[in-house]
């Protein structure tokens, strides 16, 4: 069965239907014809996947689901948080990794986590999935796979950080995995 995906960026659709596997086709914006930048104005990680599907659901009908992520930082009061994705005030990672580092500085507390919140609407009902990895960050970036944040963050109980990982390593154990994994098998359990 086919899912549109309400994402932007091609490195997570790649994660995603990895983790769902061939049963489920994954469509981007793209595959769709939508070039529309839909609203992410929320304050909460739930907010904005709930915004992303509910635009795509009440302008084209279609079974679909989005997510919001990002890394939440307790020496930093949860931030960069939903703004992870802009925290410099562009797009540009290096820019925004910088200033995660310089913000935590010499902290020794450096424990973090990444959330992701996926909204589903499948048959005209919404559904809610969330996934959590733990971790901290490290002081200088390790690593050149993944993508985002990767290079600086070692989840709790592994030495490398998730940009030293293997998509297939990331893949398992990732809070996209988690929240995915969770939705894969409501799928498998509700949908056609
Ligand atoms: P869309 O909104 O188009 O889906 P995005 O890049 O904004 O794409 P998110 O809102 O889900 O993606 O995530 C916000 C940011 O959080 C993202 O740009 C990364 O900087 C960071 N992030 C999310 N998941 C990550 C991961 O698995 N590894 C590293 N950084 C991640």
């Amino acid at each position: 069965m086919e899912l549109v995906f309400a994402t932007n960026n091609a490195h997570k659709l790649e994660e995603v239907q990895a983790i769902v596997g061939n049963r489920f086709t994954i469509k981007s914006l793209a595959d769709i014809g939508c070039s529309d930048d839909i609203p992410e104005t929320g304050v909460t990680f739930e907010e904005n996947a709930k915004q992303k599907t509910d635009y795509l659901f009440h302008k084209y009908g279609l079974d679909c689901f989005g997510d919001d992520s990002g890394l939440e930082i307790d020496a930093l009061n949860g931030e960069p948080g939903v703004y992870s994705a802009r925290y410099s005030g562009s797009r540009d990672m290096e820019r925004n990794i910088d200033l995660v580092l310089s913000r935590l500085g010499d902290n020794p507390g450096r424990t973090a986590c990444f959330r992701t919140v996926i909204s589903l609407f499948l048959n005209k009902q919404q559904y809610f999935f969330e996934g959590v990895i733990e971790g901290h960050i490290i002081h200088e970036r390790r690593g050149a796979g993944g993508f985002g944040y990767d290079p600086i963050f070692i989840p709790a109980g592994y030495d490398k950080t998730f940009a030293e990982m293997t998509p297939e390593e990331k893949n398992k154990i990732s809070h996209r995995a988690i929240a995915v994994g969770k939705l894969a098998a409501f799928l498998k359990d509700n949908a056609d």
